[in-house]
């Protein structure tokens, strides 16, 4: 099948999962085409299968805001006609799903009947999509949609919720390929980044707000007070300054390594023990996944999608959002239990297994299936 698939390139949960999307189709022979603003950051192009159209948005003086639904419209138009794209596939509904519905119009204007898929990521619904200012547009491409998923039980429910939805919303989870995981990083050297004898706790993320960076920092606070610990913030956003300060603050600037963005995500979690995930709200939160399919424990807030892949008491553990008290006990408790935490580690690969992508990748195309009978 030759499929376009509109996402965000940058780093985040929205943008992996459709660039891995993308490829595993591309692998079982389906034609993709990435189309978006920059090349998305985990993609590479040496696949036959893997196609970028890059959407250009020309600046002129009278624009304060550039029109990128009106670019991604157009390009998707004509990258449909010139590659004879016959389904597409769109991530994050805003504004991806309202330019695909555009799309879509202009298409049957000539004659070209194509389906679209939306596939709902979270902020898109919760924090962004329900903001009075966003909410008619959202509720129009969702329900002009051809066929809508979501990537949890918990954010099908806050779809029906916080909108007015005439379409069914089918939950296709998030997914790791875990046969990247089969075989153990040969330099996964923990004394890179900590002394020995010093556990090493990790928090991977934008830095925004809705993460609760502060909690990651009162939760390690607590935690080194016990047991000899590093903590590797990994990631760019807004928080971050304010975070890199409170550490400074609590004289822990030192255990507190700021190491950026980073393309060696696995890497790094490859030498971690522990995760911690205090989020205020995730539709999902795919990086406990990523997290866990390295055989790293996850401390979390339980909220949202979090309790469909964190289990509590065998993956990590979930607390109140906020409950800075109860994260660091849970923490300490399996920092300082080494049999506990083993078996945390083991529990915590064999229930992102779950999650494999040879699993979840036929469920989408069964879902492209059902696009084209119901458009
Ligand atoms: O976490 C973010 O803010 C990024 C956002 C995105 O659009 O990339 O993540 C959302 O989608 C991910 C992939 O489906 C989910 O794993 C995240 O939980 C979700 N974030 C929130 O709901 C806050």
């Amino acid at each position: 099948m030759k499929i376009a698939i509109v996402c965000y390139p940058t780093f985040g949960g929205s943008g992996v999962v459709a660039t891995e999307l993308g490829i595993a189709l591309a692998n079982r022979g389906h034609e993709i085409h990435f189309i978006t603003y920059k090349q998305p950051v985990r993609l590479a192009l040496l696949n036959s299968n893997i196609h970028f159209h890059e959407v250009h948005v020309p600046k002129y003086p009278l624009f304060h805001y550039q029109p990128y639904e009106l670019a991604l419209s157009s390009k998707l138009v004509d990258m449909v006609k010139l590659h004879k794209i016959e389904l597409l596939h769109v991530h994050y509904a805003i504004p991806h799903a309202y330019a695909g519905y555009m799309a879509k119009q202009m298409l049957a204007e000539e004659g070209i009947s194509i389906p679209m898929v939306t596939t709902l990521h979270g902020t898109d619904i919760t924090l962004v999509g329900s903001h009075p200012f966003y909410k008619p547009a959202v509720t129009f491409s969702i329900n002009k949609s051809d066929v809508v998923t979501s990537v949890s039980s918990s954010l099908r429910e806050d779809t029906l919720r916080l909108f007015e939805v005439k379409n069914d919303i089918h939950v296709v989870p998030n997914f790791i390929d875990m046969n990247k995981y089969k075989k153990k990083f040969e330099d996964c050297r923990r004394s890179m980044m900590a002394d020995e004898g010093e556990r090493i706790i990790t928090h991977i993320s934008n830095f925004r707000k809705v993460k609760r960076i502060q909690d990651v920092i009162k939760v390690f606070y607590e935690i080194q007070k016990k047991v000899p610990a590093k903590l590797l913030m990994i990631g760019e956003g807004p928080e971050k300054e304010k975070a890199e300060l409170m550490s400074e603050e609590l004289g822990i600037a030192e255990k507190a390594l700021y190491l950026g963005n980073s393309n060696e995500i696995d890497r790094i979690l490859c030498f971690s023990d522990l995760f911690l995930l205090p989020s205020e709200t995730e539709s999902f939160g795919l990086v406990a996944l990523e997290a866990m399919a390295n055989g790293v424990p996850v401390i979390s807030s339980n909220t949202g999608g979090i309790p469909e892949v964190n289990k509590n008491g065998v993956t990590g553990f979930l607390s109140e959002v906020g409950d800075v008290a109860d994260m660091a006990r849970n923490a300490i408790k399996l920092l300082t239990d080494e049999n506990k935490l083993e078996t945390f580690k083991e529990n915590a690969r064999k229930e992102a297994a779950k999650f494999d992508i040879e699993n979840i990748v036929p469920l989408y195309e069964e879902i492209y299936q059902k696009a084209f009978t119901v458009a």
